[in-house]
This record gives C-alpha cells, sequence and structure tokens, in this order.
C-alpha cells in the first residue's frame, strides 16, 4: 500500500499535504508507474522524468479550475495518477481501460484528447484568451518538452503569444532528449544556456536586484528596469525567449520539489507570459530507464529487476524489412537520400543514419518541414525517401499537395504504422492515409502484402520519378501478415490474382491479403468459393483487371486496414460507377467513420472483424445470407 499516493484521490488531497513530504510521494509515484508500465509497456522514461513537475504543479495551481496542459501527452502518468485515476492506473493503454494520453472523455482535469506534438501553446493561449473574454480568472499553465518546443507550430503560438501577452506559464521540460537526442539550433541554445556558469551567475545577480525593484522609486525602478533590459540582452539566459515576449526564469532543477514549488508560487505573480525552464533528467529514478532513456521512451512490458524486454523474440517487421532495403538501395546508389521528423529508431532509419551520416537528414517534429525540403531534395538531384508514420504525416497535407505533387517531384513516402496500431490509440493509429492521399492528383498509392513486396515497391519507387507513397503496418506475422507468399512480377498499378474462385471477388489492400487468403480458406468450407486478389495499387488502380473481373463477378469484396470513407473500397466504386459497369454488389470493409480506441493491436483487429473469420463471417451473411459453420 502507498502511503501517501494512497491517499490522493484528487489534487485537492495533495494540497493537503505538507511541502516536505512531497519528495516520498514522487518516490511512490515513480514505483507505481515502473510496476504498472512494467507490466503494460508504454511511455516510461518521459513519464518518470516529470514526476516532480506534475506535483508541483498540482501542489501550486487548483485544477481543475486552473487548466494544466501537457504537450503531446505521453509524460503525464503522474498527473493522472494525481487526478483521480490511481485506481485505473493499472488499465492503462489497455482496451476498455484508461488511455496513455490525456483524453478529454477520461477526465476533467484533461482539457483535449492528444498524442500529437506541439499544439499545447496553441490551446493555452486559445484558452487564455477565452478566459479574458469571459472574464474570468483562472491560471493556465503547459508543460512542453525541449523538443516538442523546436516544432514550427509551437514557433507560431509562441509568435502569437509574444503579440496579444495573455497570462500564460510555460513550463519547459528540458532533458535534451526528444525520442534519441533532440537535434536542431534551438536545442544548442537550451544548451548553451545550461552549461554556461557565467550567464546563470549574472542570470541570479540580475534576479537579486529585480527583487528589490519594489522598495525603488518610480525613476529608480525605470533606471533598475533598463539595466535590466541592458544585462538580458548582453548576457541573461533566455533572451530568446524574453524578445519573444515571455518572462524567462531558469535554469531551474526540475526534480527539486521545494524549489519547483517555490518558483511556480514566485512566477503566478508576475503578468504576462512566463517561461520557467526546468532541467530534467528522461528516466529519472529507474536505473535502466536513467541508462537507456530513448529504449524507455515507448517500452513494451519489460523484467523490472533486468530491465529487459518480456517480449518474444524479435521477428522481422515491415520497420525492419524497410531498415535493411533502404540500406541495400542507399548502397548501391549515392543519390538516395533519407528524412526522418524525429523517428529515426521507430522507422528504421537509425541504420541508414549510422551507415550513410552525409545522407541522413533529421529535422526534428517537423513533418511540415520535412515534406518540403524533402521536395527540395528531389528538385536538387537527390533521391528522397522519407520515412514517417501515418499518423504524423496528416500535418504535411498541404505540403504534399502544393510542394510535392503539384511541382510533380519524385518523393518517395514510407508510411509506417499504417493500420491500427494498438496501445497508443486514437492519436496514432494510421488509418486516414488512404483517403489523405488517393485524391491528390499524381500520387502513387501503394500497399505491399508481404515483406518482399515492400522491398519491391521501394525499388519501384526508387527507380520512379514520380510522388510515390507506401503504406505498411505495425509490426508483422499476425495472422499470417507479412510472411512471403509467391508473387507475380510487380509492376506500377497492376494487381495479382492470388487464388481464383467463382462466386465473390476480394480485392485486397496490402495488410488484408494475407487474412483475406485465410478467409477465403473458411468461406471454401462454406460452400462459397471466393477469388482473391492483391490489390498492391489503389491508385493508379488496376482498371483493366476490375473490368474483367465484373464481367465473372457480380459480388466483390474490397477490405483494407484504413477507413472506409475516401479509402480503396471507395476507389473502386467511384471507378465502377464512372465506367458505369451494371448489376456489381459491391461490400466495403474496412474501419468505420470514428476514432478508434486504444487496445492491443490484435484485439482491435478483432473488434473490427477484419480477421479471417471475421471477414468471412461478414461475406457469408451480407452476401449469401448464411451462417458461417
Ligand atoms: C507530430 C508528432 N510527431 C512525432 C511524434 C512522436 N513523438 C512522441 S514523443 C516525441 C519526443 C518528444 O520529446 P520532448 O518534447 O522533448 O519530450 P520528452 O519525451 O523528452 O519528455 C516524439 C518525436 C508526435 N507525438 N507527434
Amino acid at each position: 500500500m502507498n502511503k501517501w499516493l494512497g491517499k490522493i484521490n484528487s489534487p485537492r488531497d495533495l494540497k493537503k499535504m505538507d511541502q516536505k513530504d512531497l519528495p516520498k510521494l514522487a518516490m511512490e509515484i515513480r514505483q507505481e508507474i515502473v510496476d504498472v508500465i512494467s507490466e503494460t509497456g508504454g511511455h516510461l522514461a518521459s513519464s518518470l522524468g516529470a514526476v516532480e513537475l506534475a506535483v508541483a504543479i498540482h501542489y501550486v495551481l487548483d485544477a481543475p479550475g486552473d487548466k494544466i496542459l501537457w504537450d503531446i501527452g505521453h509524460q503525464a502518468y503522474a498527473h493522472k495518477l494525481l487526478t483521480g485515476r490511481r485506481n485505473s492506473f493499472k488499465t492503462i493503454r489497455q482496451l476498455g481501460g484508461i488511455s496513455g494520453f490525456p483524453n478529454k472523455n477520461e477526465s476533467e482535469y484533461d482539457l483535449f484528447t492528444t498524442g500529437h506534438s506541439s499544439t499545447s501553446l496553441s490551446s493555452a493561449i486559445g484558452l487564455a484568451a477565452a478566459r479574458d473574454l469571459r472574464g474570468s480568472d483562472e491560471k493556465v499553465a503547459v508543460v512542453i518538452g525541449d523538443a516538442a518546443l523546436a516544432n514550427g507550430m509551437a514557433f507560431e503560438a509562441m509568435n502569437h503569444i509574444g503579440h496579444i501577452k495573455k497570462d500564460i506559464i510555460v513550463i519547459l521540460n528540458d532533458n535534451e532528449l526528444s525520442i534519441s537526442k533532440t537535434v536542431g539550433a534551438l536545442s544548442h541554445y537550451l544548451n548553451s544556456i545550461m552549461v554556461n556558469p557565467i550567464y546563470n551567475k549574472i542570470r541570479s545577480d540580475a534576479q537579486e536586484l529585480v527583487k528589490k525593484i519594489p522598495k525603488f522609486g518610480t525613476r529608480a525602478l525605470k533606471a533598475a528596469k533598463k539595466l535590466e533590459e541592458g544585462i538580458k540582452n548582453l548576457l541573461v539566459p533566455g533572451v530568446f525567449f524574453e524578445e519573444l515576449g515571455f518572462r524567462y526564469f531558469g535554469p531551474v532543477d526540475g526534480h527539486s520539489m521545494d524549489g519547483l514549488v517555490h518558483n511556480l508560487r514566485r512566477i503566478m505573480e508576475f503578468k504576462g507570459p512566463i517561461l520557467l525552464h526546468a532541467v530534467t533528467k528522461k528516466g529519472k529514478g529507474y536505473k535502466f530507464s536513467e541508462e537507456k532513456p530513448s529504449y524507455f521512451h515507448g517500452s513494451s512490458p519489460f523484467n523490472k529487476a533486468s530491465g529487459e524486454s518480456t517480449k518474444k523474440k524479435k521477428t522481422a517487421t515491415f520497420t525492419s524489412t524497410f531498415s535493411e532495403k533502404i540500406v541495400e538501395l542507399g548502397s548501391r546508389r549515392g543519390d538516395i537520400v533519407a528524412v526522418s521528423a524525429a523517428m529515426l529508431g521507430g522507422t528504421g532509419l537509425d541504420e541508414f543514419a549510422k551507415k550513410y551520416p552525409k545522407r541522413i537528414f533529421d529535422v526534428g517534429i517537423a513533418e511540415e518541414h520535412a515534406v518540403t525540403f524533402s521536395a527540395a531534395l528531389a528538385r536538387g538531384g537527390f533521391k528522397p525517401f522519407i520515412a514517417i508514420y501515418s499518423t504524423f504525416l496528416q500535418r504535411a497535407y498541404d505540403q504534399i499537395i502544393h510542394d510535392v505533387c503539384l511541382q510533380d517531384l519524385g518523393v518517395v513516402f514510407c508510411l509506417d504504422r499504417a493500420g491500427l496500431v494498438g496501445e497508443d490509440g486514437m492519436t496514432h493509429n494510421g488509418i486516414f492515409d488512404i483517403a489523405y492521399m488517393r485524391h491528390i492528383p499524381g500520387m502513387i498509392v501503394a500497399a505491399p502484402k508481404d515483406f518482399n513486396e515492400l522491398k519491391g515497391m521501394m525499388e519501384l519507387a526508387a527507380n520512379s520519378d514520380k510522388p510515390f507513397s507506401i503504406r505498411y503496418p505495425r509490426g508483422g506475422q499476425l495472422f499470417g501478415l507479412g510472411e512471403n507468399m509467391p508473387s507475380k512480377r510487380l509492376e506500377l498499378g497492376k494487381a495479382e490474382v492470388i487464388k481464383d474462385g467463382k462466386h465473390v471477388v476480394i480485392l485486397a489492400l496490402g495488410s488484408m491479403v494475407a487474412v483475406s487468403l485465410k478467409a477465403a480458406e473458411l468461406l471454401s468450407k462454406n460452400g462459397v468459393n471466393a477469388s482473391v486478389v492483391n490489390a498492391r495499387f489503389v491508385k493508379p488502380l488496376d482498371s483493366e483487371l476490375i473490368e474483367d473481373l465484373s464481367k465473372k463477378f457480380k459480388k466483390f469484396v474490397t477490405i483494407e486496414e484504413g477507413v472506409i470513407s475516401g479509402g480503396f473500397g471507395s476507389a473502386v466504386l467511384e471507378f465502377i460507377d464512372r465506367e458505369n459497369i451494371k448489376d456489381v454488389e459491391l461490400k466495403a470493409l474496412g474501419l468505420p467513420d470514428e476514432f478508434i480506441e486504444h487496445g492491443g493491436r490484435e484485439e482491435l483487429i478483432r473488434k473490427y472483424h477484419l480477421t479471417p473469420d471475421g471477414i468471412a463471417a461478414v461475406i457469408a451473411q451480407d452476401l449469401f445470407d448464411r451462417q458461417l459453420v
């Protein structure tokens, strides 16, 4: 039983605690996080690094009246434990359990459902503007990481904040790490603040001086302010933020509870935008995550005593296949370059980065920039592969249209985690990319059925001078997914019939090919002989094949691991309509028009009937009016 945490059902209970006991509470929170996340997996290192911040903020501010926002929200486990989710914490990231990110449907302490980076400053200034229009006086506070702060959206918000100068508190949680090392000029700047003792000495002297200001007369006050400005411009850390209109405080130790409580109380007395620069250690308090913070950024379940993953042995995945192939392409062709938006490890580009350090560009959490930058690399004579999660590319929709497709540039988009991602849930499912890619003129949209086909598609893309996207799911091996199977030669815009049948044709896309073959076996035991087609391309669609098939089959099924609206099934339906193909019944299977919650990837695939028996049952019932036996 947790002596301190056990008593906290809401921040009200926290506020009753003696300040001297808060570090003990922080210890119990850390223990609880390690205990639970070792079982469930999750964003361990970021959350451990933000424990004192969460405790101190809830101790000093008054939520839910005061508004507290966590950028991305992957670091907010302590916040969850302090705001009424102590008992449900064990269910985190599991189907039916609490979310791994802030979720507005879960708690009044979570203002927004988040998961994508760098939205918090815009949200905060919006809340502050609404507050001022309403005439109320609650505080609005934000915790944002050093990597998230370097994103364009955060800069846009800072620009606006400095302009309208509302009262908000921004706490910069600086651990010098993104998932791996934070990249970029802002990160160098933050480092220079932390390591330069002269800056810090002069800064503290200047602050001492400012503290005394109220005792002076008005003229002295003006003079002192001028002096402060003068010193600041020359030497004070955080001048960058000050020039943007923030009052900068720090750097402070983000693990000193007393220091944080003291500083938060102090800065709350100031008007206007405040930035408190807190220095933290990612993974703090658990030996293994301190040693390997990148590995424990988002970890699978692990053994607490050894820090070793308890997941089954690693098998090949689409990501590992991509990783191998991009290295091989890079070895053969000096014009191949690769671009990542802060996801070198997750996308498998880390190997390419090691081998070809001059041809890798990690641009930080900057998806829009990554796309336009890649377009210009193509214009400059190179062949860029941008490896990115389907969900994060959503950010760069306009750049894909204008800067890549309108210019007809040969950028290759390798969309990892396309489909249901599992435990990261709603904000991370990659289920919209078929819809948002296929309607852009000139974009090729491909999806491999197995690992070999992914390699083939990458080869095809490397030799194409057109915008080319390839989508593939998280992992592999589920229901036979990914396992290599015999294939016909890969040709742009051509599908392949992989099983002949006579009653119905299943047009399956990418991850759904292997399950469809298994569904066809089940159907055949029920008297339905299904043909299965590996569609390979959503665009260009194999119109010739679809036309031929429509002469043989009157029942069509399309299946995709993405939202049905605007997806592959829609593409086939549009074609049938456009070509005036008559008497064809089409059943489009895929994901419904809703945000899909967190849970195990396999559980979610089952829940949405994308399993062999799920697919077979729907086809048998809806197209043949019979129950599967
Ligand atoms: C738009 C977007 N791109 C990428 C990610 C993936 N991602 C999640 S956390 C993270 C690193 C965040 O680093 P930082 O803000 O410094 O916080 P820390 O985890 O170090 O506390 C990244 C790149 C994301 N959530 N959103």
